[in-house]
């Protein structure tokens, strides 16, 4: 087992005292980042006492440890999850070698794209959430909140340290642009297109973290694969943090729609104006907020067929997610068929390499993951008696990356007339009504325990506590 060093200045289970030049230019670089979390991170409390899990170790145990601390204080570490003596290499083109402890230089620009690129959504996912504090509705919710936020801040850490480790000069610089590049800037945008889009409502931040928390968590299951052994093993421990942050997604939307079923049967209604003005959010809305930040999550696993995900599979850089479950891990010479539009207002078959179509196969584990918690939703409404039922969109719907990027589909996945589109887009995705509609909720609650009208309360609170806890000191 690693020793953890809780008492450093950054605290760490990579022996960062013995590497002096490695720890000064972290130490150098934690004031630049307390500095962003001042400006770009949560708007306001920053001296209220938050009930906060911190990372204290890699045990699957007794990793975390919970207390109030004001978020400025929080103890953003460095963990990586204990070294797997004789771990090989296990999928592409070197499987079965022994794995790397260093970056191989003819890998080391592409592994640096991917980490910056990595590295690049945690702060940018802060960065959308920042104004979400002044309209939370419980203090259950703000808690959650700011958890996830400090944990983006952490898995940030995690991949400054392994610039900082493995990359030098170049390293050091990518780390300082990460605290310079910002969500929605025109100038300097966040890399990934998901990570620019506004967030200022709860109903996106619970499908955000549902849907595309769930990107990260595919991603990072993929680079916990990776030959190079302190990603896989940074990344591992990072997807013990991100299972709260789903958590938090499916709970949350849970709760919307529960409210507004007991409200319908309150009501005996389905009427969209009438459930609207009893303050709950009506279910074809929950349908259109999910049709959104799903398709917008699904163009993060990139194009259908890409020769840079052949590249890392094969040269044994990004592997799939629990790459240990696929029966062929070399893929070498094998194929699949995607669908891909024919141009003429249809689709047909075609029949690429798996190793070019790996971002399809991760996707397409991705929708499966998505659709889980759906189900679950669907139980709800269908044990209140309600005829209604939640579908996740066709893969094709209103992608922005890749083969279906920029065809115009329903939610089924048949191409269609960009003007019948636009004549129906209303029904498909959150509209300006919508939007106002469901910001108009958005006011904060903050009595202990007490929810907001339009969100039913968490079966349980946070570590065994009662959901009236103070989870948030105001
Ligand atoms: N937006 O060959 P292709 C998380 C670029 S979320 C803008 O298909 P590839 C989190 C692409 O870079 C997990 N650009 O792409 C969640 C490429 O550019 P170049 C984040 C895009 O490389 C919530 C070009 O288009 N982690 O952790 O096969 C809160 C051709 O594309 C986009 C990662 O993403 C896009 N959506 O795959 C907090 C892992 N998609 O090379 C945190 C690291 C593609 O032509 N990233 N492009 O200049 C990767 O593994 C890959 O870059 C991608 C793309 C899977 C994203
Ligand atoms: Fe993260
Ligand atoms: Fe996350």
């Amino acid at each position: 087992m690693s020793t953890i060093d809780l008492q450093a200045l950054i605290p760490n289970n990579v022996d960062l005292a013995d590497n002096r030049q490695l720890q000064r230019a972290l130490e150098k670089w934690q004031p630049a980042f307390l500095n962003w979390w001042n400006e770009m991170g949560p708007s306001d409390f920053k001296a209220n006492d938050v009930y906060l899990r911190t990372a204290v170790g890699v045990d699957a145990s007794g990793w975390a440890s919970y207390g109030y601390t004001p978020m400025p204080e929080y103890r953003w570490g460095i963990f990586l999850a204990d070294r797997e003596e004789n771990r090989k290499i296990g999928f592409g083109d070197f499987m079965g070698q022994d794995v790397w402890q260093d970056v191989p230089g003819e890998y080391r620009s592409t592994f640096r794209r991917l980490i910056v690129t990595q590295g690049d959504t945690e702060p940018a996912s802060v960065e959308q959430q920042r104004l979400l504090g002044h309209t939370a509705p419980s203090l259950y919710d703000l808690r959650n909140l700011f958890q996830v936020n400090v944990e983006e801040g952490r898995h940030l850490w995690a991949m400054v340290y392994l610039l900082h480790a493995h990359f030098g000069r170049d390293g050091r610089e990518e780390a300082e642009e990460l605290l310079e590049r910002h969500s929605g800037d025109v100038n300097k945008p966040r890399i990934l297109g998901t990570f620019n889009e506004p967030m200022d409502n709860w109903l996106s931040f619970f499908m955000f973290t549902y849907f595309t928390d769930r990107d990260g968590k595919f991603q990072l299951k993929s680079f916990a694969e990776s030959a190079f052994d302190p990603l896989a093993r940074t990344t591992r421990f990072m997807l013990t943090e991100e299972a709260h942050h789903m958590f938090v997604g499916e709970t949350g939307v849970g709760r919307v729609i529960r409210r507004t079923l007991e409200v319908m049967k309150e009501l005996d209604t389905d009427d969209v104006a009438t459930l609207r003005k009893a303050g709950v959010i009506d279910l074809p809305t929950v349908q259109r907020y999910m049709n959104y930040w799903f398709s917008d999550s699904l163009d993060l696993f990139g194009s259908e067929s890409s020769s840079n995900a052949a590249n890392y599979f094969s040269n044994g850089i990004k592997g799939r997610p629990d790459e240990a479950r696929f029966a062929d891990h070399v893929e070498s010479g094998t194929e699949m068929t995607i669908q891909v539009p024919d141009g003429q207002g249809g689709l047909r078959s075609e029949t690429v390499s798996v190793r070019n179509g790996l971002n399809e196969v991760t996707r397409l584990e991705y929708v499966k993951d998505c659709n889980i918690g759906v189900t679950r939703w669907n139980m709800a409404i269908k044990r209140a008696g309600i005829d209604f039922e939640l579908k996740l969109p066709s893969t094709r719907f209103r992608r922005e990356v890749g083969m279906w990027a920029g065809v115009p589909t329903t939610p089924e996945g048949t191409p269609i007339s960009q003007a019948e589109f636009d004549a129906r887009k209303a029904q498909w995705l959150p509209s300006e009504a919508d939007q106002a509609f469901v910001k108009s909720l958005m006011q904060r609650v903050t009595e202990p325990g007490k929810m907001a009208a339009w969100i039913a309360p968490p079966d349980r609170g946070i570590n065994a506590q009662p959901v009236e806890y103070e989870y948030v000191k105001l």
